[in-house]
């Protein structure tokens, strides 16, 4: 007697199931093999990009956009604009009530090292001075219109005056007294 085994139910459900997990490992391994060869073909793309951009030697250089600024030059390259004034003989009143010789300007400020220049119009028939001997510091005004360089080489706020023997008619009182033939740099 020939026994004929017909699958119950149960048989198959478990071979449906058996079969499905059978299909989906290998869609699985399907996928996986294809992401494989997407990244081997992503690579291979590249790899030729990386030839062709050899081939044409070309570099690829990132651009960005161009950003303009102000060309500055150094300030010790700048030209600078020379301060106007004028010595006066006997022309500004003391509080001795007295007119004395003067500058006209007797108050610098400075930059350490970098040159002031000074137009200075010596309307005096004589030579006066600025000078600061702490600092090393004599020009001697000629009389006319000359352009002289005041340089100081250290910070700090130096007296100036004049030293050529002036303001005669009150005993050289200008030549010690800010405002009149003597004032003060400031150097920073
Ligand atoms: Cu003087």
């Amino acid at each position: 007697m020939t026994h004929v085994q017909t699958p119950d139910k149960d048989t198959e459900a478990r071979d449906q199931a058996q079969f499905d997990e059978a299909v989906n490992r290998q869609g699985k391994t399907v996928l996986e093999w294809l992401a494989g060869a997407g990244i081997v073909a992503a690579l291979a793309i590249s790899i030729v990009a990386l030839i062709q951009s050899g081939e044409k030697g070309e570099t690829r250089v990132i651009t960005q956009p161009a950003v303009k600024q102000a060309v500055v030059p150094p300030a010790s390259t700048v030209p600078a604009k020379p301060i106007s004034l004028k010595i006066i003989g006997g022309s500004k009143l003391g509080p001795d009530g007295k007119k004395h010789d003067v500058f006209t300007k007797t108050e610098f400020a400075v930059k350490v090292g970098q040159p002031l220049k000074l137009k200075i119009d010596n309307t005096d028939d004589v030579p006066h001075s600025i000078t600061a001997p702490v600092v090393g510091l004599n020009l001697t005004i000629k009389p006319g219109v000359h352009t002289y360089s005041l340089v100081v080489a250290q910070a700090g706020k130096f007296q100036w005056f004049c030293i050529i023997p002036c303001d005669t008619d009150a005993g050289g009182w200008a030549m010690s007294h800010p405002g009149f033939m003597a004032g003060y740099i400031t150097a920073t």
